[in-house]
């Protein structure tokens, strides 16, 4: 009797040590993230944020050439990092080359950034650049990861689909992807020779990847302009964040916004909470609403990187369609109060 309770015992221990205990560490791990941006205003405003969330452990920080010049988006990044303390996030660079490239003025704008006083005063470590290029150290961090990673991208998806091309195994490590990306029941935002203004710029960068990507079958939140375009840039939250200013990261975002103005409110644009509206969704995502949708992408003329529902062809996706706008702004001004 005292061997079989005894026995019960050790069994007990056993599930205990190989089971219990981790899943519910694993319950309270913050969640890994991997964060590939593209360098425009609110790409860097969104890295500002991530190092402000709690339950996250940001892996490394990508940054892929698009809306940005790629020397400009990384020291910006390091910057950004080492104001938050974050010396030990890796920055990888992308070495892609786009379809179809973004106008040079909006890539040029966010150098502007670095010239901040601030940001002039905040010394970067050059030696957190990854010596892998952007989509093999995504490849290495998901193949040395036991947990899954979630992959965070506010640019084109290029990187990801490039490590996942190249390691179709390491498919399973990926949690989640939420990506800034298409235009599924709204127009897009590309207004190009030719092209039909039905894409979005992200999606239309790279429509080969994009396209990829949706076949790939992950778990993909897509933060499109169907909901992005509830939350533009007004000045009303301006002179919210401009009231907390004595906070320095509410005075950085500040100075950030007003580098946008001139397109508040734009003769054919308006700057929106695009990217920034994408990193909320990993903190808060239950003030939003989703739709599940199978989805396509064209890759061809005059719909390049149009995101289109596509019914019977098994890509599920996830497509973000409502915020709670109150909640969301609640949440980015109190991350800013850091
Ligand atoms: O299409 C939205 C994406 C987001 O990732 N980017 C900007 C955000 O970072 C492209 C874009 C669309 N309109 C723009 C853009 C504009 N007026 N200026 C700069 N970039
Ligand atoms: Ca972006």
């Amino acid at each position: 009797m005292r061997y079989c309770t005894s026995l019960i015992y050790s069994a007990w221990l056993t599930i205990c040590i190989v089971f219990l205990i981790p899943l519910s560490q694993a319950q309270n791990d913050p969640r890994k993230v991997i964060f590939d941006h593209d360098g425009g205003i609110d790409d860097l405003l969104s890295l500002m944020l991530l190092t402000q969330m709690e339950d996250i452990e940001l892996l490394g920080v990508c940054v892929t050439p698009a809306d940005c010049f790629l020397e400009d988006a990384t020291l910006s990044s390091l910057k950004i990092l080492k104001l938050a303390n974050k010396e030990a996030c890796p920055v990888a660079q992308g070495n892609t080359r786009p379809v179809n490239p973004f106008p040079t003025e909006w890539r040029a704008q966010p150098m502007v950034v670095n010239a901040f006083p601030q940001m002039l005063l905040t010394e970067e470590d050059p030696s957190q650049i990854s010596t892998l290029p952007a989509h093999d150290f995504i490849a290495s961090q998901l193949r040395k990861s036991i947990a899954p990673i979630t992959v965070l991208i506010t640019g084109p998806c290029t990187n990801l689909v490039k490590a996942l091309q190249l390691h179709p195994e390491l498919v399973d490590k990926v949690q989640e992807v939420i990506w800034m990306g298409g235009a599924v029941d709204v127009p897009g935002n590309v207004a190009t020779h030719k092209h039909a203004g039905t894409a979005e710029w992200n999606a239309h960068w790279d429509p080969f990847a994009s396209k990829a990507l949706l076949g790939m079958g992950l778990d993909i939140k897509l933060i499109s302009l169907d909901v992005t375009n509830s939350v533009p840039v007004r000045r009303e939250f301006l002179k919210q964040l401009a009231k907390q200013a004595e906070y320095p990261l509410s005075n950085l975002a500040s100075q950030c916004w007003a580098t946008t103005i001139n397109t508040i409110p734009g003769y054919e644009y308006t700057y929106f909470m695009w990217d920034v509206l994408a990193t909320s969704y990993l903190g808060i995502p239950n003030v939003f609403t989703t739709e599940r949708v199978e989805l396509a992408v064209h890759t061809d003329l005059p719909n390049e990187g149009q995101t289109i529902r596509l019914p019977g062809n098994g890509q599920w996706i996830e497509v973000v369609k409502t915020v709670n706008k109150e909640d969301f702004y609640a949440y980015i001004l109190n991350l800013f109060r850091g």
